[in-house]
């Protein structure tokens, strides 16, 4: 498997538990290289677009207030099978499903506030990084 790079948010619920630096800890123990990275604040807007798959979803309405509802923190991953690696990382997307050691095990309060987000395949991957970065942010 080549390099690839992968898309990330650490979500609300994680920023405002002070939980960037721990978070970011578990990428790099990983093998993730943090090539990009900012803290931004989406609006309800911003959030609905970034989801817009989810948007027939009955959480979807909860789901975008809750991205609105704190800064996050954006980046791009990159390494050996990144974004596999990523989800790894990760954990299911229900905390109480998540395996020993992943993120939302350690630190997810609930199936919505899961603390990360992460891109689930090569073509999202790409959609997202553009969507959050422009070219001139993303060196190697
Ligand atoms: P993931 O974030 O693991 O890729 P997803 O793409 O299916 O999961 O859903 C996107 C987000 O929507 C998820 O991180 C949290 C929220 N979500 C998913 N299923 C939910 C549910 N049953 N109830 C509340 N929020 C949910
Ligand atoms: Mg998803």
């Amino acid at each position: 498997m080549a390099i690839q790079r992968t898309f990330s948010i650490i979500k609300p619920d994680a920023t405002q538990r002070n939980l960037t630096g721990a978070i970011n800890a578990k990428f790099e123990a990983a093998g993730l290289r943090i090539v990009a990275q900012k803290r931004i604040k989406l609006t309800k807007e911003q959030a609905g677009v970034f989801y817009a798959v989810h948007k027939e979803r009955p959480f979807y309405d909860e789901l975008c207030d809750f991205m609105a509802s704190a800064p996050i923190v954006v980046q791009v991953l990159e390494g050996e099978d990144a974004i596999a690696k990523n989800r790894e990382v990760m954990g299911a997307t229900n905390p109480a499903e998540a395996a020993e050691g992943t993120i939302r095990k350690e630190f997810a309060l609930s199936i919505g506030e899961n603390s990360v987000h992460g891109s689930d395949g090569e073509d999202t991957a790409k959609e997202e990084i553009a969507y959050f970065f422009s070219g001139l942010e993303l060196v190697g």
